[in-house]
């Protein structure tokens, strides 16, 4: 098939879930012509012949100063005259807002079939708002498809959106090889402690990262010498540096930054924490747990889809920093029952979001949507 898979090029998860599924459906032989801004965060370290990128124009116009360039516009201007010169046989969007209105305009003008993954802010923060609501509804109700990445955001479209339509629930790719257990640690980086638990977000108050460090500094009451380390880049993060100094804590807090390889990291954690607020899907609980690592995380969204309480990690509910502290001591002290926990999570994102599979049952969609 010629597939157009819409992304936005960024760290952030529906960018990286859009991009694995182009990685695995061009491995399976798809022409895959990937639509963004910049080059996908996946892409910049590897090639595949058979993805072509194709980059948005962004023009800057001085009237334009105050509002920002219509991305919507520009987005569909190029999928108009992707999908014109090559023919795509589908288009598929990741992230409803605004690339969701530019498929559907996209499809006014060629008829090109369109479906549309939804990933999370997307509905519960941007698409429930007033300002976006009444043209999201419209898009949704007259695209192709709809699919989301947990059954907790099936619900929350139902209730929200397209209570008439059907939402089909596809779980989030997996790169299963690059995520798994490494006995030799070849982070690019020292690892200043032997024993460590990992964090990695985008530091948005969603993800309440100052939490996780403030649980930190309770274990450390407990056991010394371990070491917190926190990936990524965001609004909180400086928040969270200052809250390290505060609580004594600061030479146990790593930061580490955004990196393009993290299995190592994973690999080197005993415990992935979360703190999310919100979260549909989790990639990096997967991810994490890919590598036999099990991760603690709040009974939050689409969380319980990913993590099985007290079979491959733990459930904890929200704002209880006893049981996070409770659960991370435990596997601090009892490292039959990590790894236990551990084969238990691979064999889990094996089982459930292996990329290879999850690309056929897009694949499964693509053309039940093309045959309606
Ligand atoms: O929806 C967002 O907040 C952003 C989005 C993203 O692009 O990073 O994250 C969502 O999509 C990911 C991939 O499907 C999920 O793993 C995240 O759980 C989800 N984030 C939230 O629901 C907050």
């Amino acid at each position: 098939m010629k597939i157009g898979i819409c992304c936005f090029p960024t760290v952030g998860g529906s960018g990286i879930a859009a991009t694995q599924l182009a990685i695995e459906l061009a491995k399976k032989d798809h022409e895959v012509y990937l639509i963004s801004y910049d080059t996908p965060f996946l892409l910049r370290s590897s090639r595949h012949p058979n993805i072509t990128l194709e980059l948005v124009d962004i023009l800057s116009y001085p009237l334009f100063k105050d509002i920002g360039d219509p991305y919507t516009i520009l987005a569909a201007s190029k999928m108009v005259e992707l999908v014109t010169r090559e023919k795509l046989d589908i288009l598929h969007i990741h992230y409803a807002i605004p690339t969701g209105v530019s498929a559907y305009l996209t499809k006014l003008i060629t008829n090109v079939p369109v479906v549309i993954t939804a990933h999370g802010s997307d509905i519960h923060i941007l698409g429930v708002d007033p300002s976006y609501n009444s043209i999201i509804s419209h898009a949704f109700q007259n695209v192709d498809g709809i699919s989301t990445v947990s059954k907790f955001m099936k619900k929350e479209i139902y209730d929200k959106f397209a209570k008439n339509q059907d939402v089909r629930v596809i779980y989030n790719p997996i790169d299963i090889e690059k995520y798994q257990k490494i006995e030799t640690q070849i982070c690019d980086f020292r690892l200043q402690h032997d024993t460590n638990f990992v964090h990695v977000s985008n530091f948005r108050p969603v993800k309440d990262t100052p939490f996780i460090v403030e649980a930190f500094a309770e274990v450390l009451k407990e056991k010394s010498d371990l070491g917190l380390i926190l990936v990524g880049e965001g609004p909180e993060r400086k928040k969270c540096e200052e809250l390290a100094c505060k609580l004594g804590i600061r030479d146990n807090v790593i930061f580490q930054g955004v990196r393009s390889y993290i299995a190592p990291i994973y690999n080197c954690a005993t415990a992935l924490l979360s703190a999310s607020k919100n979260e549909s899907f989790g990639l990096t609980l997967a991810e994490a747990m890919a590598c036999e690592t099990p991760a603690i995380a709040p009974r939050v969204g689409g969380v319980p889809e990913v993590i099985d309480h007290e079979v491959n990690g733990y459930l904890y509910e929200l704002g209880d920093k006893n049981s996070l502290v409770d659960y991370m001591i435990r596997l601090l002290n009892d490292e039959e029952l990590k790894n236990r926990l551990g084969k238990a999570g691979r064999e889990k994102v094996v089982n459930n979001f292996s990329g290879s599979e999850i690309a056929e049952e897009y694949i499964k969609w693509y053309k039940k949507v093309l045959n309606d």
